[in-house]
């Protein structure tokens, strides 16, 4: 069973009305490789606008959302309200999140956790700073941000999955428990609820893009933790995006590697350039 080939673009505080539309026209008249499942990143405040005007083709993302379903968090949106317009997607864990607002790898896990619980597909985010790599510490940091995630997705899992084979499907990390899904069934939601995407911190906006040989080795790596950590299986369906600089340029060669299975995509996805690079495969 293939990996579906997974293309996000990650607006992040980006866009007004006029520019949106912008985007969406260029997405509607692609046209879009219907071998590829495409999915942008509003900002909070247009996420029903971009909702009600999207073509068919394209899934909305919440770029972050909280790990509760209501109450006294001044600022923040739950997945229920997410739900309740209609967005299937949030993106978690993103590295501006991590380093700018401080997020925790835990924090970050209870929101992903709290997503599946409550239906979203997550695109979760990993990725070393350049004085990580330098150090030697990619490996050791992408496996304890992964880590953080599995320890939460498991304990959830085991709870819920007597009880609701559908629901319980939704965590990537925790099958392998062999209770209630065939391994086709773990395969097929697990291809479509979670993503990983992997974001060298380097290589954000900055131009600097991971070559297609660094990116590749890290995303071997992550599948291997998969297979290692969570089994080989759910190693072999997961499909782990690149992030970082991706361009019309070099999406190619990067779509090109056998574990990269898509990408996330900030500053191109606000250009036409942008078809591109969801047609990169293919
Ligand atoms: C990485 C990426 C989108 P950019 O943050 O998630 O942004 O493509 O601008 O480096």
């Amino acid at each position: 069973m293939g990996r579906k080939f997974i293309v996000g673009g990650n607006w992040k505080m980006n866009g007004t009305k006029a520019q949106i539309c912008e985007i969406l026209d260029f997405l509607k008249k692609g046209p879009l490789n219907s071998d590829t499942e495409v999915v942008v990143g509003a900002p909070t405040i247009y996420l029903q606008f971009t909702q009600e005007n999207k073509p068919n083709n394209v899934a909305v993302a919440a770029q972050n959302c909280y790990k509760v379903p209501k109450g006294a968090f001044t600022g923040e949106i739950s997945p229920a309200m997410l739900k309740d317009i209609g967005i299937e997607w949030v993106i978690l864990g993103h590295s501006e999140r991590r380093h700018i607002f401080c997020e925790s790898d835990e924090l970050i896990a209870d929101k992903v956790k709290h997503a599946l619980e409550n239906g979203l597909k997550v695109i979760a985010c990993v990725g070393e700073t350049l004085d990580e790599r330098e150090a030697g510490k990619t490996e050791e940091v992408v496996f304890r941000q992964t880590q953080a995630i599995k320890d939460k997705i498991t304990d959830w899992n085991n709870v819920v999955i007597a009880n609701n084979v559908v629901i319980a499907y939704e965590p990537v990390w925790a099958i392998g428990t062999g209770k209630t899904a065939t391994p086709e069934q773990a395969q097929e939601v697990h291809r479509n609820n979670v993503v990983i995407a992997y974001e060298p911190v380097w290589a954000i906006g900055t131009g600097k893009t991971a070559t297609p040989e660094q990116a590749q080795e890290v995303h071997q790596s992550l599948r291997c933790w998969f297979e290692s950590n969570v089994g080989p299986d759910i190693a072999n369906c997961i499909r782990i995006q690149y992030g970082g600089s991706v361009t019309e340029k070099n999406c190619k060669e990067l779509a090109g590697q056998p574990d990269i299975d898509g990408f996330l995509v900030g500053g191109a996805s606000l250009k036409p350039e942008f078809v591109q690079i969801v047609n990169a495969r293919g």
